[in-house]
Order: C-alpha cells, then sequence, then structure tokens
C-alpha cells in the first residue's frame, strides 16, 4: 500500500507553507503503507499536472492533497471541489482568473470519497479541532483537487483521495493584522496522520 500527501509551495507572500511543513513531519510508514510526499507549485493547471503525474508514476493506493487556509481555526477535511476558478490574489505565476471553468466539459462539482466524517472523529478524539468544510474555495487548492477527483473519476476508479485545509501556524499568524487563528505544525501533521490512517483502514476494510 501506497499513501501519497501533497503540499503547496508558500504564496501569498508567504515563506512557508504549513501544509507543506506539516507533510514535512509525517512518519515514513502510517498504517502499514509507505508515505510520498509531494510539493505542487501553487499554480493554477499546474499543480494539477505535476500531480496527476505522480499519480500515474507512483500508482498510490490514497491519495491525501493538503493546503493552507489562513483565517480557518480547524483542520478541514472538504467534502466537495467545484468546477470554477476564481482567484483573489495573483498565483505563483502571476495568473489571476475570474469565473473560468477547469474543465469546460468536466461536471459541476466532485464530491470527496475519502472517510472525511471518520477523519473528524477521529481527529477530535484526539483533541484536535477538526470539522467538515463544504467549500474548498476557487483558488489553486480547489483547482488541485478537482483535477485529483476528476482523475480518479476517469482513470483511477480505485484509488481513494480528497483535500484536507489546514490553519497557517503561529509563527505566520502573528506578522497578520488582524492575528487569524493558527494551530502548531504537530498538532496539524498529527491530524494528517489520522487522516490517512483512518483512510488506510477504510480501504482495507473494502
Ligand atoms: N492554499 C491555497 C493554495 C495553496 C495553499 O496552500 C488555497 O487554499 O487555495
Amino acid at each position: 500500500m501506497k499513501i501519497l500527501y501533497t503540499g503547496f509551495a508558500p504564496f501569498g507572500g508567504e515563506t512557508i507553507n504549513a501544509a507543506y511543513e506539516a507533510i514535512r513531519l509525517l512518519p515514513d510508514r502510517i498504517e502499514g503503507a509507505d508515505v510520498v510526499r509531494l510539493l505542487l507549485p501553487t499554480v493554477f493547471g499546474e499543480g494539477g499536472r505535476v500531480l496527476l503525474s505522480a499519480l500515474e508514476e507512483k500508482r498510490p493506493d490514497v491519495v491525501i492533497c493538503v493546503g493552507e487556509a489562513s483565517g480557518r481555526a480547524a483542520v478541514t477535511p472538504e467534502y466537495v471541489a467545484i468546477n470554477c476558478r476564481n482567484a483573489r490574489i495573483p498565483d505563483n505565476a502571476g495568473q489571476q482568473p475570474f469565473d473560468e471553468k477547469i474543465r469546460p466539459e468536466g461536471p459541476d462539482a466532485y464530491f470527496t470519497k475519502l472517510p472525511i466524517h471518520d477523519i473528524v472523529q477521529r481527529c477530535l478524539e484526539h483533541d484536535i479541532p477538526c470539522s467538515v468544510s463544504y467549500t474548498a474555495g476557487t483558488y489553486v487548492c480547489n483547482d488541485v483537487m478537482y483535477s485529483l477527483l476528476h482523475a480518479i473519476r476517469t482513470d483511477w476508479p480505485e484509488m481513494t483521495g480528497g483535500f484536507i485545509h489546514v490553519p497557517c501556524q503561529p509563527s505566520q499568524a502573528k506578522k497578520k493584522h488582524p492575528v487569524p487563528p493558527s494551530m502548531d505544525v504537530r498538532l496539524a501533521s498529527m491530524a494528517l496522520r489520522l487522516a490517512g490512517e483512518v483512510s488506510i483502514q477504510a480501504v482495507n476494510a473494502k
């Protein structure tokens, strides 16, 4: 078994990305599965393309893409990806799409098959703030989640995948005005490990 975790390059003037920092701290094996880490560019289209070539090359059983959501107070597994690009700030290549489709021929939305309610439950049992989110936004994270779920639906029906947003880190939050909620990277990383455990257990139970 193999589990792929992806994070993003820093964006929006930041020097770190809380998602990738949390992924760095993950162990090399989770629930008997090999952990593979991948850094994605925070660029519309390109993030999804890099992810899809990794799916082809690594053939993971479970894929958990992770992004940073400044302003959120909890770890938030995402329910849905929508076929929409709408950027409040430019991406790392200077693109700022407004009301564009990700895939003109694709459906309006995809729902994840990650066991997100069980992930939330497991995190709460470990006293980690966690709740299901019903919007991954319309920026690069949603772009990558939509690309992942589209690829699973069309090419990799056996794969289980989805997306989790984590809050920014305290070192990032303290520089912003007003100061947003934040979460220590070790706690965010533990949530991602628990999410992997729950997801692999769900695959094994199939
Ligand atoms: N967060 C952004 C993109 C990269 C990241 O970590 C988002 O929520 O869309």
